[in-house]
């Protein structure tokens, strides 16, 4: 493992951060508490301190979110983020719901959501974000896990939702005109016109749960990540020091609420710190996105490596054709960022593209490249001030620079999960070697203490930034009548980083053809969800399995990669 030669140097004067080095020797946490009120009064609610505490200090009427897609086009101040999120919490109120129950979301991205996200945090009770793309299955695991009291929906995706079949979930909000409501359906725009403006916030510890966050593993189901109002401190100091955030900014993160990034990030971090935020429905083109920039002249840009492969594949021209000279500050998250994206970032938009590595599990950014520090193409920064990452072995020995082992974050951090729903053993393997929290991904250190991504310790694939684990893909598939075995793994793609390629033995009397082939990727798309679906499908008459029937996707990748397939004393035959 060679440090790479490249250095791209620190430009910015202005940097919230001024000095990586000074702020590690000198931070202490507790001097960002005390920028909260609650740290003298120990009340605490995470929604209070994003909109109702701006709209106290006086931005009542700055914008707190641009929303548009092809349909709407409205511009929220942060006193009527106020307003609205506190009437969607009288109508949890009126429902009866309240602290500690989980009342998911499952629609895309409008200001209702985000009035639907804070106006359920307000009352205590837990919020539970789902992408737009799930399908029935996915949908199902998730509120029977959680055993949610609510959901938050839109008619076009209610029939994914299988309300016959979950008794806990007492009431469906329909988001929409025209209702045909249910038993259990309640009319979010007529509710939310007859709910008052006031709102007596539910004051919580600063221990008490705010998210629930569903995140896949390789093996079993997605299990949900929990999150509490406490984490506030570090999405604050994150969003000033990683996403250089000042109150004139102009925020944009790409992220959907069904991910962390999109909540952490993408609500939390930019309203604590008085941003104007920027939310852009529909789907991605590059001419849209860029239009974006141009129309609300974005400052400071957070997005992920595979949009920005595809800005970068879809050519310097269409840069040329924008007006992108408002970007001060470019981010990156989810995958690896690779050095060439960076190069072309300095060389299109004359910006360095940020890296930051963070999981579900950490709640907030860990390793990142500050505006000013200097950047190594490839490398994922340094650890923020406050935290401690290190590589160790399996024993939980620190290794020496250089070399690859577990990239390990020294245990706590304010945003840190604090449980997995349901599942208190899959927590503690995080935290098996002592003092350390076990974040699955290899790394390692160069000897001037940036760190480089290497890979995963485990199966899970990252496909477009997406984690999927094969284990539900392949229950899935096993589900086509056709499918007797499968085994998923990621394919290096050089577009989403990593394709989800599955092989399957077929059920007697089932024929390989490219119909079958396309019949089964739609089957996924349709029953699990499109970013879960195989883009290659190949059929076997036998899988590798171990000798207690494991399919063994270590055999299948070596297979796919033609490299040698290692030791296979546990192979069945
Ligand atoms: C926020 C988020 C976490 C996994 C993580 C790692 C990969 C994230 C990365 C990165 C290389 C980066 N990952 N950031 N890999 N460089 N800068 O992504 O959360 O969806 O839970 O994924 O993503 O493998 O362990 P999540």
């Amino acid at each position: 493992m060679e440090k790479q030669a490249d250095i791209v140097k620190a430009t910015a004067t202005d940097a919230n951060l001024k000095n990586y080095e000074e702020a590690r020797r000198t931070f202490d946490w507790t001097d960002v508490e005390k920028e909260f009120s609650w740290h003298s009064t120990g009340k605490v609610n995470m929604a209070y301190e994003a909109i109702d505490r701006q709209v106290e200090a006086g931005l009542g009427d700055k914008v707190a979110l641009y929303y548009s897609d092809a349909t709407r086009d409205e511009a929220v101040t942060y006193g009527q983020m106020k307003s609205n999120s506190n009437k969607f919490g009288n109508v949890l109120r009126g429902l009866g719901i309240g602290k500690g129950e989980r009342v998911f979301i499952f629609m895309p991205r409008s200001p209702e959501l985000y009035y639907a996200l804070l106006g359920t945090i307000k009352v205590g009770a837990i919020v539970g974000p789902l992408f737009e793309a799930f399908m029935e299955q996915a949908v199902r695991d998730r509120l029977e896990d959680s055993q949610a009291i609510a959901i938050v929906t839109t008619p076009t995706l209610l029939p994914r939702v299988p309300v016959a079949d979950l008794p806990n979930l007492k009431h469906v909000i329909l988001v929409g005109d025209d209702l045909e409501l249910g038993e259990r359906g309640v009319d979010f725009k007529k509710e939310m016109a007859a709910a008052s403006e006031e709102l007596a916030i539910e004051w919580v510890d600063r221990e008490d749960a705010l998210i629930l966050h569903y995140t896949s593993g390789s093996t079993g189901k997605p299990k949900g990540v929990v999150h509490v109002h406490n984490a506030m401190i570090q999405h604050y100091y994150t969003g000033k020091i990683v996403l250089d955030l000042k109150q004139d900014d102009v925020y944009w993160c790409t992220a959907d609420p069904g991910w962390v990034t999109g909540t952490s990030y993408g609500v939390f971090a930019p309203f604590l710190n008085g941003a104007t935020n920027v939310i852009r429905g529909g789907r991605f083109s590059p001419q849209d996105w860029y239009g974006t920039i141009q129309r609300y002249k974005v400052t400071v840009w957070y997005s992920a490596p595979t949009a920005f492969r595809m800005l970068m594949g879809a050519g310097d021209d269409t840069v040329s054709q924008f007006d992108l000279s408002s970007l001060r500050h470019v981010l990156s998250v989810g995958e690896p960022l690779n050095p060439e994206v960076v190069r072309w970032g300095l060389k299109v938009y004359n910006k360095r593209i940020h890296d930051t590595w963070w999981m579900t599990e950490t709640g907030g950014q860990l390793i990142c490249n500050y505006p000013s520090m200097d950047i190594r193409p490839g490398s994922m920064g340094k650890p923020i001030p406050g935290t401690d990452a290190a590589i160790v072995d399996d024993n939980g020995n620190v290794l020496p620079p250089n070399r690859m082992g577990n990239l390990a974050i020294k245990t706590p951090w304010p945003s840190m999960m604090r449980r997995i729903w349901n599942n208190p053993s899959k927590y503690e393997e995080y935290f098996r070697l002592e003092g350390w929290y076990v974040s699955g991904d290899s790394a390692y250190m160069d000897e001037d203490g940036y760190f480089w991504f290497q890979g995963r310790v485990d199966d899970v694939i990252n496909t477009s930034g997406e984690r999927v684990g094969p284990f539900e893909v392949e229950s899935k598939l096993v589900e086509h009548p056709a499918v007797a075995e499968a085994g998923v793994i990621g394919k290096p793609d050089p577009l989403r980083g990593e394709i989800i390629k599955a092989f399957i033995s077929l059920r007697a009397g089932f024929e390989p053809s490219e119909e079958l082939k396309a019949d089964i990727a739609k089957f996924v798309k349709v029953g699990l969800s499109a970013h879960a679906s195989p883009r290659e499908i190949e059929f076997r008459d036998k899988l590798p399995k171990t000798r207690s029937g494991k399919i063994m996707r270590r055999v299948l990748k070596a297979w796919e990669l033609g490299l040698p397939t290692g030791d296979l004393s546990t192979i069945e035959d």
